[in-house]
């Protein structure tokens, strides 16, 4: 049994970033900035909210610069992670997005190769596939923190209840039967949910672990403003798809308590990751 959840400690500083598909930049950005905090507050954790890899092919960087002109360095960026975990054990989390699911059992994604999973590991050598894979066997599905906020890649539905039960499911979805399947799925594949489905499984969640929650924070998804909001329950700040001066990502207080999605403001907690 590999542990899919973590409930984050009440103090401390935490990142949140959001798909990198292979954008480079961003990650070494992000990483200069996790750094300086963890210089500055010891008790810094960054939480990485998946699809790290799967870059733009050469048509889209051609028809879309301004979102999509990056060379796609998923396997760097996988070698990053991988080292700074290493470097600072318990403090870099890593929760699985469905792109990268794709490298361990998960369906092989699509987006901007006919199969994105073999055309990956076609450019690796069996070390580098060993450590990819070896990097997104042990990912999270789900982090919750006191602080009021639950973290996963989609918006999970409310058939999330118990974050314990995340612990017990293989990553091959079909092993799990029917009902882990369908949950394993909203968890990573799903976006924005009605705010009383958000609403009922925060409830859940929190009650079963003794949790106040209030705002679901995910990414799989974009927006060219940067972030964007469901309801008041659910946020998505955006690297991959928002513009280089728009893309933001989440700098939360651990002690502090987030009661709805407003609570997260741009310019406070919303940060511009190239400004
Ligand atoms: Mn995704």
């Amino acid at each position: 049994m590999t542990r899919r959840h973590l409930i984050l400690p009440d103090r401390g500083t935490l990142l949140v970033s959001t798909d990198l598909h292979g954008n480079g930049a961003d990650f070494r950005r992000l990483r200069e900035l996790f750094l300086a905090e963890l210089h500055r507050d010891p008790e810094t954790h960054w939480l990485l909210l998946g699809d790290l890899v799967h870059g733009p092919n050469l048509r889209i960087r051609r028809t879309d610069p301004e979102l999509f002109d990056y060379a796609d360095e998923s396997y760097p960026i996988v070698q990053g992670v991988a080292e700074l975990r290493a470097a600072h054990p318990g403090r870099v989390h890593l929760i699985l997005g469905n792109h990268d699911h794709g490298h361990v059992g998960g369906p092989h994604t699509s987006k901007f190769h006919s199969d994105e999973v073999l055309h990956l590991e076609s450019t690796l050598d069996e070390g580098e596939r060993e450590l990819l894979r070896e990097l997104f066997e042990q990912a999270l599905l789900v982090a919750a923190a006191p602080c009021g906020v639950l973290f996963a890649h989609g918006s999970p539905s409310d058939l999330l209840v118990d974050l314990e039960r995340l612990d017990a499911l293989a990553l091959r979805p079909a092993e799990n039967g029917p009902a882990g399947e369908r949950l394993l799925l909203s968890i990573l594949q799903s976006y924005g949910q009605p705010r009383e489905t958000s609403a009922r499984m925060l409830r859940q969640v929190g009650a079963r672990h003794g949790l106040e929650l209030h705002v679901v924070v995910h990414g799989h998804d974009k927006d060219e403003a940067g972030w964007f909001a469901e309801a008041d329950n659910q946020l998505c700040p955006v690297l991959f798809g928002a513009p280089p001066a728009h893309k933001r990502y989440l700098r939360l207080e651990l002690a502090a308590r987030y009661r709805s999605a407003s609570d997260l403001r741009d310019g406070v907690e919303l940060l511009r990751l190239h400004p």
